[in-house]
């Protein structure tokens, strides 16, 4: 049987939760990291390890069919691929960041200054969409030093929690694009049996990131509290209410979002829910 072929990172920042999401998604590898493709043991995929940088030229060019990399990585390649699902992780924004309490003020302040930064196109295609003609300069890592050590005016990289910015004396002028972890395809069609394969795992995907979020909750609720109590429960449908040996109360479940959750479960609480249970979810199919 023809195997889905799939390029993900062999090592960084993508690496762990790109695995993790292939492992919840019940596909078996052996023997990850010293290969260059792994077969799974399990489905009718195989990954192909490289650097994320070589992910968007491999998929354009069909030596694999899929593509597991950063936005920020498939907007600066600017290959011929399609994104076929936003993944969720690896989340972090593309950002300007320049000297605290410097000259550059607003964007304008750009116009003739000299930006280092990784993401040349992007960062192109951003400030002549902005008419600001700034001079670029592209280096591979350590951006951040680039104004310190007066290579640079400012900064295009990319931020996730803001410390490194803080530790070089740097703060965000603008965030030009967000990112996250996205699959992509090539432009030529699959075969029949490719697609499939190709169908199920999109399948398998949804049912992981449905379940990321959600809580299945149970608790024991008086009978005659019922109602309030069902009235701040946003369930899916309506929640499962079942009997208890004692017929004054009833045991009721139901799936909240993370999101809600602290709301939802004082709310219950002070309606006159007991014993609640909180529980992950592993996979969830709407
Ligand atoms: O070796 P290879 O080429 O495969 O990997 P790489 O070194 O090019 O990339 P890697 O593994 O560092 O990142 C892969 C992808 O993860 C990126 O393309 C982004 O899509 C995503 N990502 C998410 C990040 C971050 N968060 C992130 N914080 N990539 C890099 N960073 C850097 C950031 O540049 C900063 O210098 O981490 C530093 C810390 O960020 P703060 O703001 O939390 O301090
Ligand atoms: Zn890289």
């Amino acid at each position: 049987m023809a195997l889905l072929r799939i390029a993900v990172q062999s090592k960084g920042r993508l690496y762990d939760e790109t695995m993790a999401l292939l492992s919840e998604s019940d596909i078996k590898l052996s023997a990850v990291k010293r290969t260059l493709l792994v077969a799974s043991r399990n489905f009718p995929v195989e990954l192909l390890m490289m650097r994320d940088d070589d992910i968007p030229e491999c998929v354009s060019s069909g030596i694999s069919h899929l593509g597991i990399v950063g936005l920020n990585e498939v907007l600066e390649k600017n290959k011929d691929v399609r994104i076929i699902k936003h993944l969720g992780f690896s989340k972090c924004r593309l950002s300007i960041a320049v000297p605290k309490r410097g000259a550059i003020k607003e964007i304008a302040d750009l116009n003739g200054k000299k930006i280092a930064t990784s993401y040349p196109n992007i960062l192109n295609k951003w400030l002549s969409e902005n008419s600001i003609s700034a001079e670029v300069h592209v280096i591979t890592g350590s951006v951040e030093i680039a104004p310190g050590i007066g290579i640079a005016d400012a900064i295009f990289d990319i931020v996730s929690s803001g410390s490194t910015l803080v530790s070089n004396n740097l703060e965000e002028l603008c965030t030009v694009m967000q990112s996250e972890a996205v699959l992509i395809a090539g432009n030529d069609n699959l075969d029949v049996e490719l697609n499939e394969v190709l169908d199920e795992l999109l399948f398998r995907f949804d049912a992981v990131k449905c379940a990321d979020d959600k809580k299945y909750i149970l608790m024991n609720v008086p009978r005659e509290r019922l109602d309030l109590v069902i009235s701040h429960l946003p369930g899916i449908k309506s929640p499962t209410v079942l009997p208890l040996a004692d017929s004054e109360w009833c045991s009721v479940h139901t799936v909240v979002s993370e999101k809600h959750f602290w709301e939802i479960i004082g709310k219950i609480r002070d309606a006159g829910a007991e014993g609640i249970l909180v529980l992950d979810i592993e996979k969830m199919v709407l």
